[in-house]
């Protein structure tokens, strides 16, 4: 009898202890839906940086050591995940990686996290900002929210931007960068949050939802975890921003129902059996 392997992804991102992003994220919602989620962090954090104080530990030199263990394990993936990078010279690192486990059939999802509502976070340098915009040659989906997509693309910010002219100029300067498909997530629209979504084949669609509440962080985090694991199941990319969508604003809804804090992210975890299939 032929043995089908449970498909598995590798997520690369960072391991924040508290605050409900990156891989404390990735790891529920990816297993959530089916498949094998396998870190490789890339710096392990007290909280994100969000919040007014942390503790940050760069995990720049340990990567190869932590990753040359899994070649020897011949370890395959379905497809790879990255995220927060928290040196320069992590995307090298990262495409280096890509270079050894990515077979022919592995996707690869980028979410270049550089930051949100206008400002860059923290940690983020000029120097890591382009070679971000390197890693995108690589990748079959991006995720950028608005404020990544004009950063990568040197559009000025404004939370104004929902046009779908523009968006497509955005979106055809991001594909002149490499990318195949892109969703461009948090578009306001008055009384609408939109993602765009533009398609290798040309196809592009704004797709709207009913703004459900604040900004809240690692929102984009379980946006992508949830593509990321549809990505490799196979599902249609419209039909995953949908989906991704849905969840994120039913969290939403519920966190501020709870008077969490913004920065403390979103109750996810209350919803995450809707996302077992
Ligand atoms: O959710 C994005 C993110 C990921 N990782 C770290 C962060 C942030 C946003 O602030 O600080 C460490």
């Amino acid at each position: 009898m032929e043995c089908k392997r449970q498909k598995r992804i590798a997520v690369i991102n960072d391991f924040s202890g508290f605050g409900r992003c990156s891989l404390t994220v990735s790891l529920p919602v990816i297993s959530a839906m089916g498949i094998q989620c396998c870190a490789v962090p890339t710096a392990v954090l007290s909280n994100h940086t969000g919040y007014e104080d942390y503790f940050f530990d760069d995990y720049t030199d340990k990567m190869k050591y932590y990753y040359s263990k899994w070649e020897k394990l011949g370890l395959e993936f379905d497809g790879i995940y990255t995220g927060f990078l928290g040196s320069e010279r992590q995307v090298d690192i990262v495409s280096d990686f890509i270079g050894r486990f990515a077979g022919e059939n592995t996707r690869i999802i980028v979410d270049p996290v550089m930051g949100d509502d206008g400002r860059t976070y923290a940690t983020l340098t000029p120097g890591l900002c382009r070679n971000i915009a390197r890693l995108i040659r690589h990748s079959d989906i991006i995720t950028p929210n608005l404020t990544e997509a004009c950063i990568l693309t040197e559009t000025p910010y404004t939370r104004e931007i929902s046009s779908i002219d523009t968006l497509m100029s955005i979106a055809e300067k991001l594909v002149e960068l490499g990318s195949k498909n892109i969703v461009i997530t948090g578009i306001d629209q008055g009384n609408d949050i939109c993602n765009f979504i533009y398609e290798h084949d040309g196809n592009s669609l704004l797709l709207k939802s009913p703004r459900s509440g604040s900004r809240r962080a690692g929102t984009g985090d379980v946006f992508a975890s949830v593509i990321a694991a549809d990505m490799v199941n196979g599902a249609a990319l419209c039909d995953s921003v949908k989906k991704a969508a849905d969840f994120v604003s039913k969290a939403i809804t519920a966190s501020d129902e709870m008077q969490i804090p913004e920065q403390d992210g979103l109750c996810f975890e209350l919803f995450l059996g809707e996302l077992i299939q």
